[in-house]
This record gives C-alpha cells, sequence and structure tokens, in this order.
C-alpha cells in the first residue's frame, strides 16, 4: 500500500523498528547517519537499501527539512556503500521511491542500490 506523504512520520514503520534493532537486518554498513542492509526480496543481484537514521518519511521531507551535515552524511554514505561493494565500475542504480505516484511502500527514507546485471532503460 503506497504511503501517503501527507501524514506525519509513524515511528512503528519497518524502518523505525529496524533502525531500533527490535527487527533484524542484513547490514552492510553503519555509520552516525545511515544504515545499509540487504532488500528483503531483491530485484537485482544486489539490491541494498541505504536509510538516514533521523525520522524522514520520504525524500522530499528529508531534503526539506534535514539538516546540512545529514544531508552530506547520508549522500556519503550512499556513496561508500556502492565503493565499498566494487559496483562503481561496471556501475548501478540508485532509486528513491517518493510518494503515491511512486509505489513508496515504507515511510522512511530509502534509497535503493541497484547492482550485479544490467539494470535496462528505466520505467521500461
Ligand atoms: P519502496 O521504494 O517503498 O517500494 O521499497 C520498499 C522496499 O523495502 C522493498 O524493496 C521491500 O522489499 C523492502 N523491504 C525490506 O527490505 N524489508 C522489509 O521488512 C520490508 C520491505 I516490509
Amino acid at each position: 500500500m503506497p504511503i501517503d506523504p501527507t501524514k506525519p512520520y509513524d515511528d512503528q514503520n519497518i524502518f523505525a523498528k529496524i533502525l531500533r534493532g527490535e527487527i533484524p537486518a542484513k547490514t552492510v554498513y553503519e555509520d552516525d547517519h545511515a544504515l545499509a542492509f540487504h532488500d528483503i526480496a531483491p530485484q537485482a543481484p544486489h539490491h541494498i537499501l541505504v536509510i538516514p537514521k533521523g525520522a524522514y518519511v520520504s525524500w522530499d521531507d528529508f531534503s526539506a527539512r534535514a539538516s546540512d551535515a545529514e544531508i552530506a552524511g547520508f549522500i556519503r554514505a550512499v556513496g561508500k556503500v556502492a565503493r565499498e561493494a566494487r559496483f562503481v565500475e561496471p556501475g548501478y542504480r540508485l532509486l528513491a521511491n517518493t510518494g503515491v505516484h511512486a509505489g513508496q511502500e515504507v515511510p522512511h527514507l530509502h534509497v535503493h542500490i541497484f547492482a550485479g546485471q544490467p539494470l535496462g532503460p528505466m520505467l521500461a
């Protein structure tokens, strides 16, 4: 069920529970600003989700409300995860579904990293 972006942050969402350690995840990276873990239903040979530690519903919420330090820290973390996994060459795709039309399902910002095979055109 896609999220309603007009609703406030729900601290019972599944990624909030993962951040609090209430639900396990296959973590690949963690720092002060971000947590990265394997998607439970991978759509590519490598499919990692990177989430900020702060309580942000979506990319829209994050880009509007997060501090410069949070934004810089999160973006650096996404890049670091991709580099450390050696995705830079031959390449990878980032995706942040935002709101109803994009089909965002979990109401905590998450950037998908897809890699491991040619990914085809977007919106195919
Ligand atoms: P979306 O961009 O909101 O549609 O992506 C949500 C992703 O979260 C999707 O790829 C799910 O497989 C993934 N996911 C997960 O990794 N662990 C979970 O417990 C749940 C969803 I619920």
